[in-house]
């Protein structure tokens, strides 16, 4: 098992890098290195069919200087904090092929949970973090691998102790043309505990409407509500930028459902759905009830790609969401509220053309923090200290993993939930090296994956 070393001297190498992007414009040639490093990764990972990736060095330490008095806020570490940040090692448990999410299932009295390991291409894998010895499921259904889509998030029923029933998203492909979009199943775990574990029961409960070219920005992840009452799925606007307006899609939302895919009657859009609804009936006599069950889904809208959700303590849920060039977004996620994209963004567009920020609409909800440059967030975990307190210095705060960024983000939000001023922020972030793309806290206990082939599934030690 390979452990490697993050000495605390380099911990603090992308803060240091941040204060100069974000306070200074008298330093080109320091913000331009630094930008077009994170530019690059990001182009490559985020819009590979965006035609208008060329020139975005110049462009972007451009896009760093521009509105600096904006993001200084949220990229500035205090002294206390880093004086806190606690210094860890890694340890390699297992090995995947363009790992994607992963959750852990529950344990008795072992501190070492299995996981849930997804990868792109469409395997499912139970992985026992003790010793690494990992079985593939069997049973997953075909996924259209390609591009940012496959086999996506996974998570647990919240009755899964008494049924092993699970949610799996993935991307399909319409069988009559080459048009793409994510669909959620609930499925049963069997034979969870020998050595050929496999899916069965499977029915489909949701799908993105309509499908659409391309094969980006599915965002597809899944969580339950703490009470396990409701399912909340982040459904990306597959690079599309409209639908994320459009209540006659699924597209570039926050969706809530019960656990059965139905949808629950206190959706905020649910009654105008209704409504609508009884028009076109009285109108034409149209059976076709698309467009309005569709805005019933919504929980909320403009976002752009979801790859991170969480409940925290409170009850509140938060979410990140990748920007276009600049602009990644952290924001509290409030039924009904409208969070601007593609009308509004801190960031701008791959062609280098500017899009408003969010202080020029302030009907639209604005993030509590955001990053210029990217940190391109790709997953995010809640972190409470639990029974084995590994990170004591992270208690309450949000995990995210970065890809272009190569990071391990750590956020504080707000501890008064009525505060409304009270502004979640980075505190600080790891270099890990490599891009990551998940990270999962237990019990105290935190697991990052690396993304791409040989990604590897650490264990955090503290130091
Ligand atoms: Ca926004």
């Amino acid at each position: 098992m390979a452990t490697q070393k993050f000495p605390l001297a380099s911990m603090t190498v992308g803060v240091m890098l941040f204060g100069v992007l974000s306070c200074s414009n008298n330093t080109p040639s320091e913000a331009s290195t630094a930008s077009s490093v994170a530019s690059s990764t990001d182009a490559q990972s985020r819009a590979t069919t965006d035609a208008a990736m060329t020139n975005t060095n110049t462009a972007t330490a451009t896009d760093s200087n521009s509105d600096n008095s904006t993001k200084a806020n949220a990229q500035t570490s205090s002294a206390q904090d880093t004086a806190q940040k606690p210094a860890f090692t890694t340890k390699a448990i297992a090995t995947f092929d363009e790992p994607w999410a992963m959750t852990a299932l529950p344990t008795d009295t072992d501190p070492a949970p299995r996981l849930l390991v997804t990868e792109k291409s469409g395997n499912l894998f139970v992985v026992d973090t003790a010793t690494g010895v990992k079985h593939r499921v069997a049973g997953v259904p075909k996924v259209a691998y390609g591009g940012q889509g496959g086999l996506g998030d996974v998570t647990l029923a919240p009755d899964f102790a008494t049924t092993n029933a699970i949610y799996l998203s993935y991307v399909e492909k319409d069988a009559n043309d080459d048009k793409y979009g994510a669909v959620v199943i609930k499925t049963t775990l069997s034979d969870l505990d020998t050595t050929s574990p496999k899916l069965t029961k499977i029915r489909r409960i949701w799908q993105q409407v309509p499908k659409i070219s391309g094969q980006g920005h599915y965002s597809h992840r899944l969580l339950f509500s703490p009470d396990g009452q409701y399912l909340y799925i982040s459904s990306g606007e597959r690079q599309k930028k409209t639908p994320a307006q459009d209540m006659n899609a699924n597209l570039g939302k926050i969706v809530r459902l019960n656990p059965d895919g139905s949808i629950p009657a206190d959706n905020p859009f649910v009654k105008a759905a209704s409504n609508a609804q009884a028009n076109a009936d009285s109108a034409n006599k149209n059976k076709s009830t698309t467009p309005q069950s569709i805005s019933a889904q919504i929980w909320t809208l403009g976002h752009r790609n979801v790859l991170g959700m969480q409940f925290d303590d409170a009850g509140r849920l938060w979410a990140h969401e990748m920007g276009p060039r600049g602009g990644d977004e952290f924001n509290l996620i409030e039924k009904g509220n409208n969070y601007g994209w593609p009308v509004v963004s801190n960031g701008r567009n791959y062609s280098g053309i500017d899009i408003p920020d969010h202080s020029t609409r302030p009907d639209f909800t604005a993030p509590q923090t955001s990053w210029t440059p990217v940190i391109s967030p790709a997953s995010m975990s809640f972190y409470q200290a639990g029974a084995q307190k590994d990170f004591p210095a992270w208690q309450n705060n949000m995990l995210i993993s970065g890809l272009s960024s190569k990071s391990l983000v750590v956020v504080s939000i707000p501890t008064d939930e009525n505060a409304r001023d009270a502004q979640a922020k980075e505190r600080y972030r790891y270099d890990m090296g490599e891009r990551i793309r998940s990270v999962l806290s237990v019990d105290g206990m935190v697991w990052v994956l690396e993304d791409g082939s040989d990604g590897r599934l650490l264990r955090l030690l503290p130091e």
